[in-house]
């Protein structure tokens, strides 16, 4: 049975349909309308009580998590080497970077776009300029990590965790200073936009901006 990704376009489950392209994982899609705030439904919070994207179902088990989604499936197709092995010094720069992407990026740029969850509506303006300024910092720590060891996060190996960053860039667009102002971030993006993935992804979800 072909997976399903439960999906809303443009937000956290680009990153996951772009690698279920790129690893060729044959899936369906459902759409989640959040205008109409489909992602709170009682349904669908059966699946993810958190009530957010992405959710795959695969193999008759639920996962939710983008950056543990990404794991699994790239542990899944070992032949596409988009996860180091197990228990090598890479595996663990992986974890690292995933968990950085997972732990510091998102949960700022949900301060950022989220601004009345951190401390009410009447606080977003303060709200938002501390979410900025944690996001520039990041991308300022990984443009210094690329500096000196990249071309990608873990050096001369793509992995999925430059699938993750290359989507939480993305994010930045609209900002007053977009990530890919760093001139190595901005080469980092332009050799993952090259993908055939990653024009596919944004031909299937309607998307045209930051190509
Ligand atoms: N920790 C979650 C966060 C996902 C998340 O915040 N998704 C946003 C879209 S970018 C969402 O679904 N927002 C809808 C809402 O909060 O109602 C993950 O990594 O999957």
């Amino acid at each position: 049975m072909p997976a399903t990704l439960y999906y809303s376009r443009s937000t956290a489950s680009l990153v996951v349909h772009w690698l279920l392209i790129e690893l060729g994982v044959p899936h369906e899609l459902h759409e989640l309308d959040f205008d109409r705030r489909e992602q709170k439904s009682a349904d669908y919070l059966k699946l993810n009580p958190a009530g957010v994207v992405p959710t795959l179902v695969m193999d008759g088990q639920v996962i939710t998590e983008t950056a543990a989604i990404l794991m699994h499936l790239a542990d899944l197709h070992p032949r596409a080497e988009l996860a180091p092995a197990v228990a090598t010094t890479q595996r663990a720069q992986y974890y690292r970077w995933m968990l950085f992407c997972a732990n510091t990026l998102m949960p700022a740029y949900r301060a950022w776009f989220y601004a009345d969850e951190v401390a009410g509506a009447e606080n977003t303006e303060a709200s938002q300029r501390h979410a900025r300024q944690k996001i520039e910092n990041a991308w300022q720590y990984v443009a210094d990590h690329l500096e000196s060891h990249g071309p990608y996060l873990l050096g001369a190996q793509r992995t999925a965790v430059d699938f993750l960053l290359t989507m939480l860039m993305r994010w930045s667009r609209n900002m007053p200073r977009p990530s890919d102002t760093w001139p190595v971030l901005h080469a980092h993006a332009q050799r993952m936009k090259a993908l055939p993935s990653f024009k596919e992804v944004y031909a299937r979800e309607g998307l045209t901006d930051w190509t």
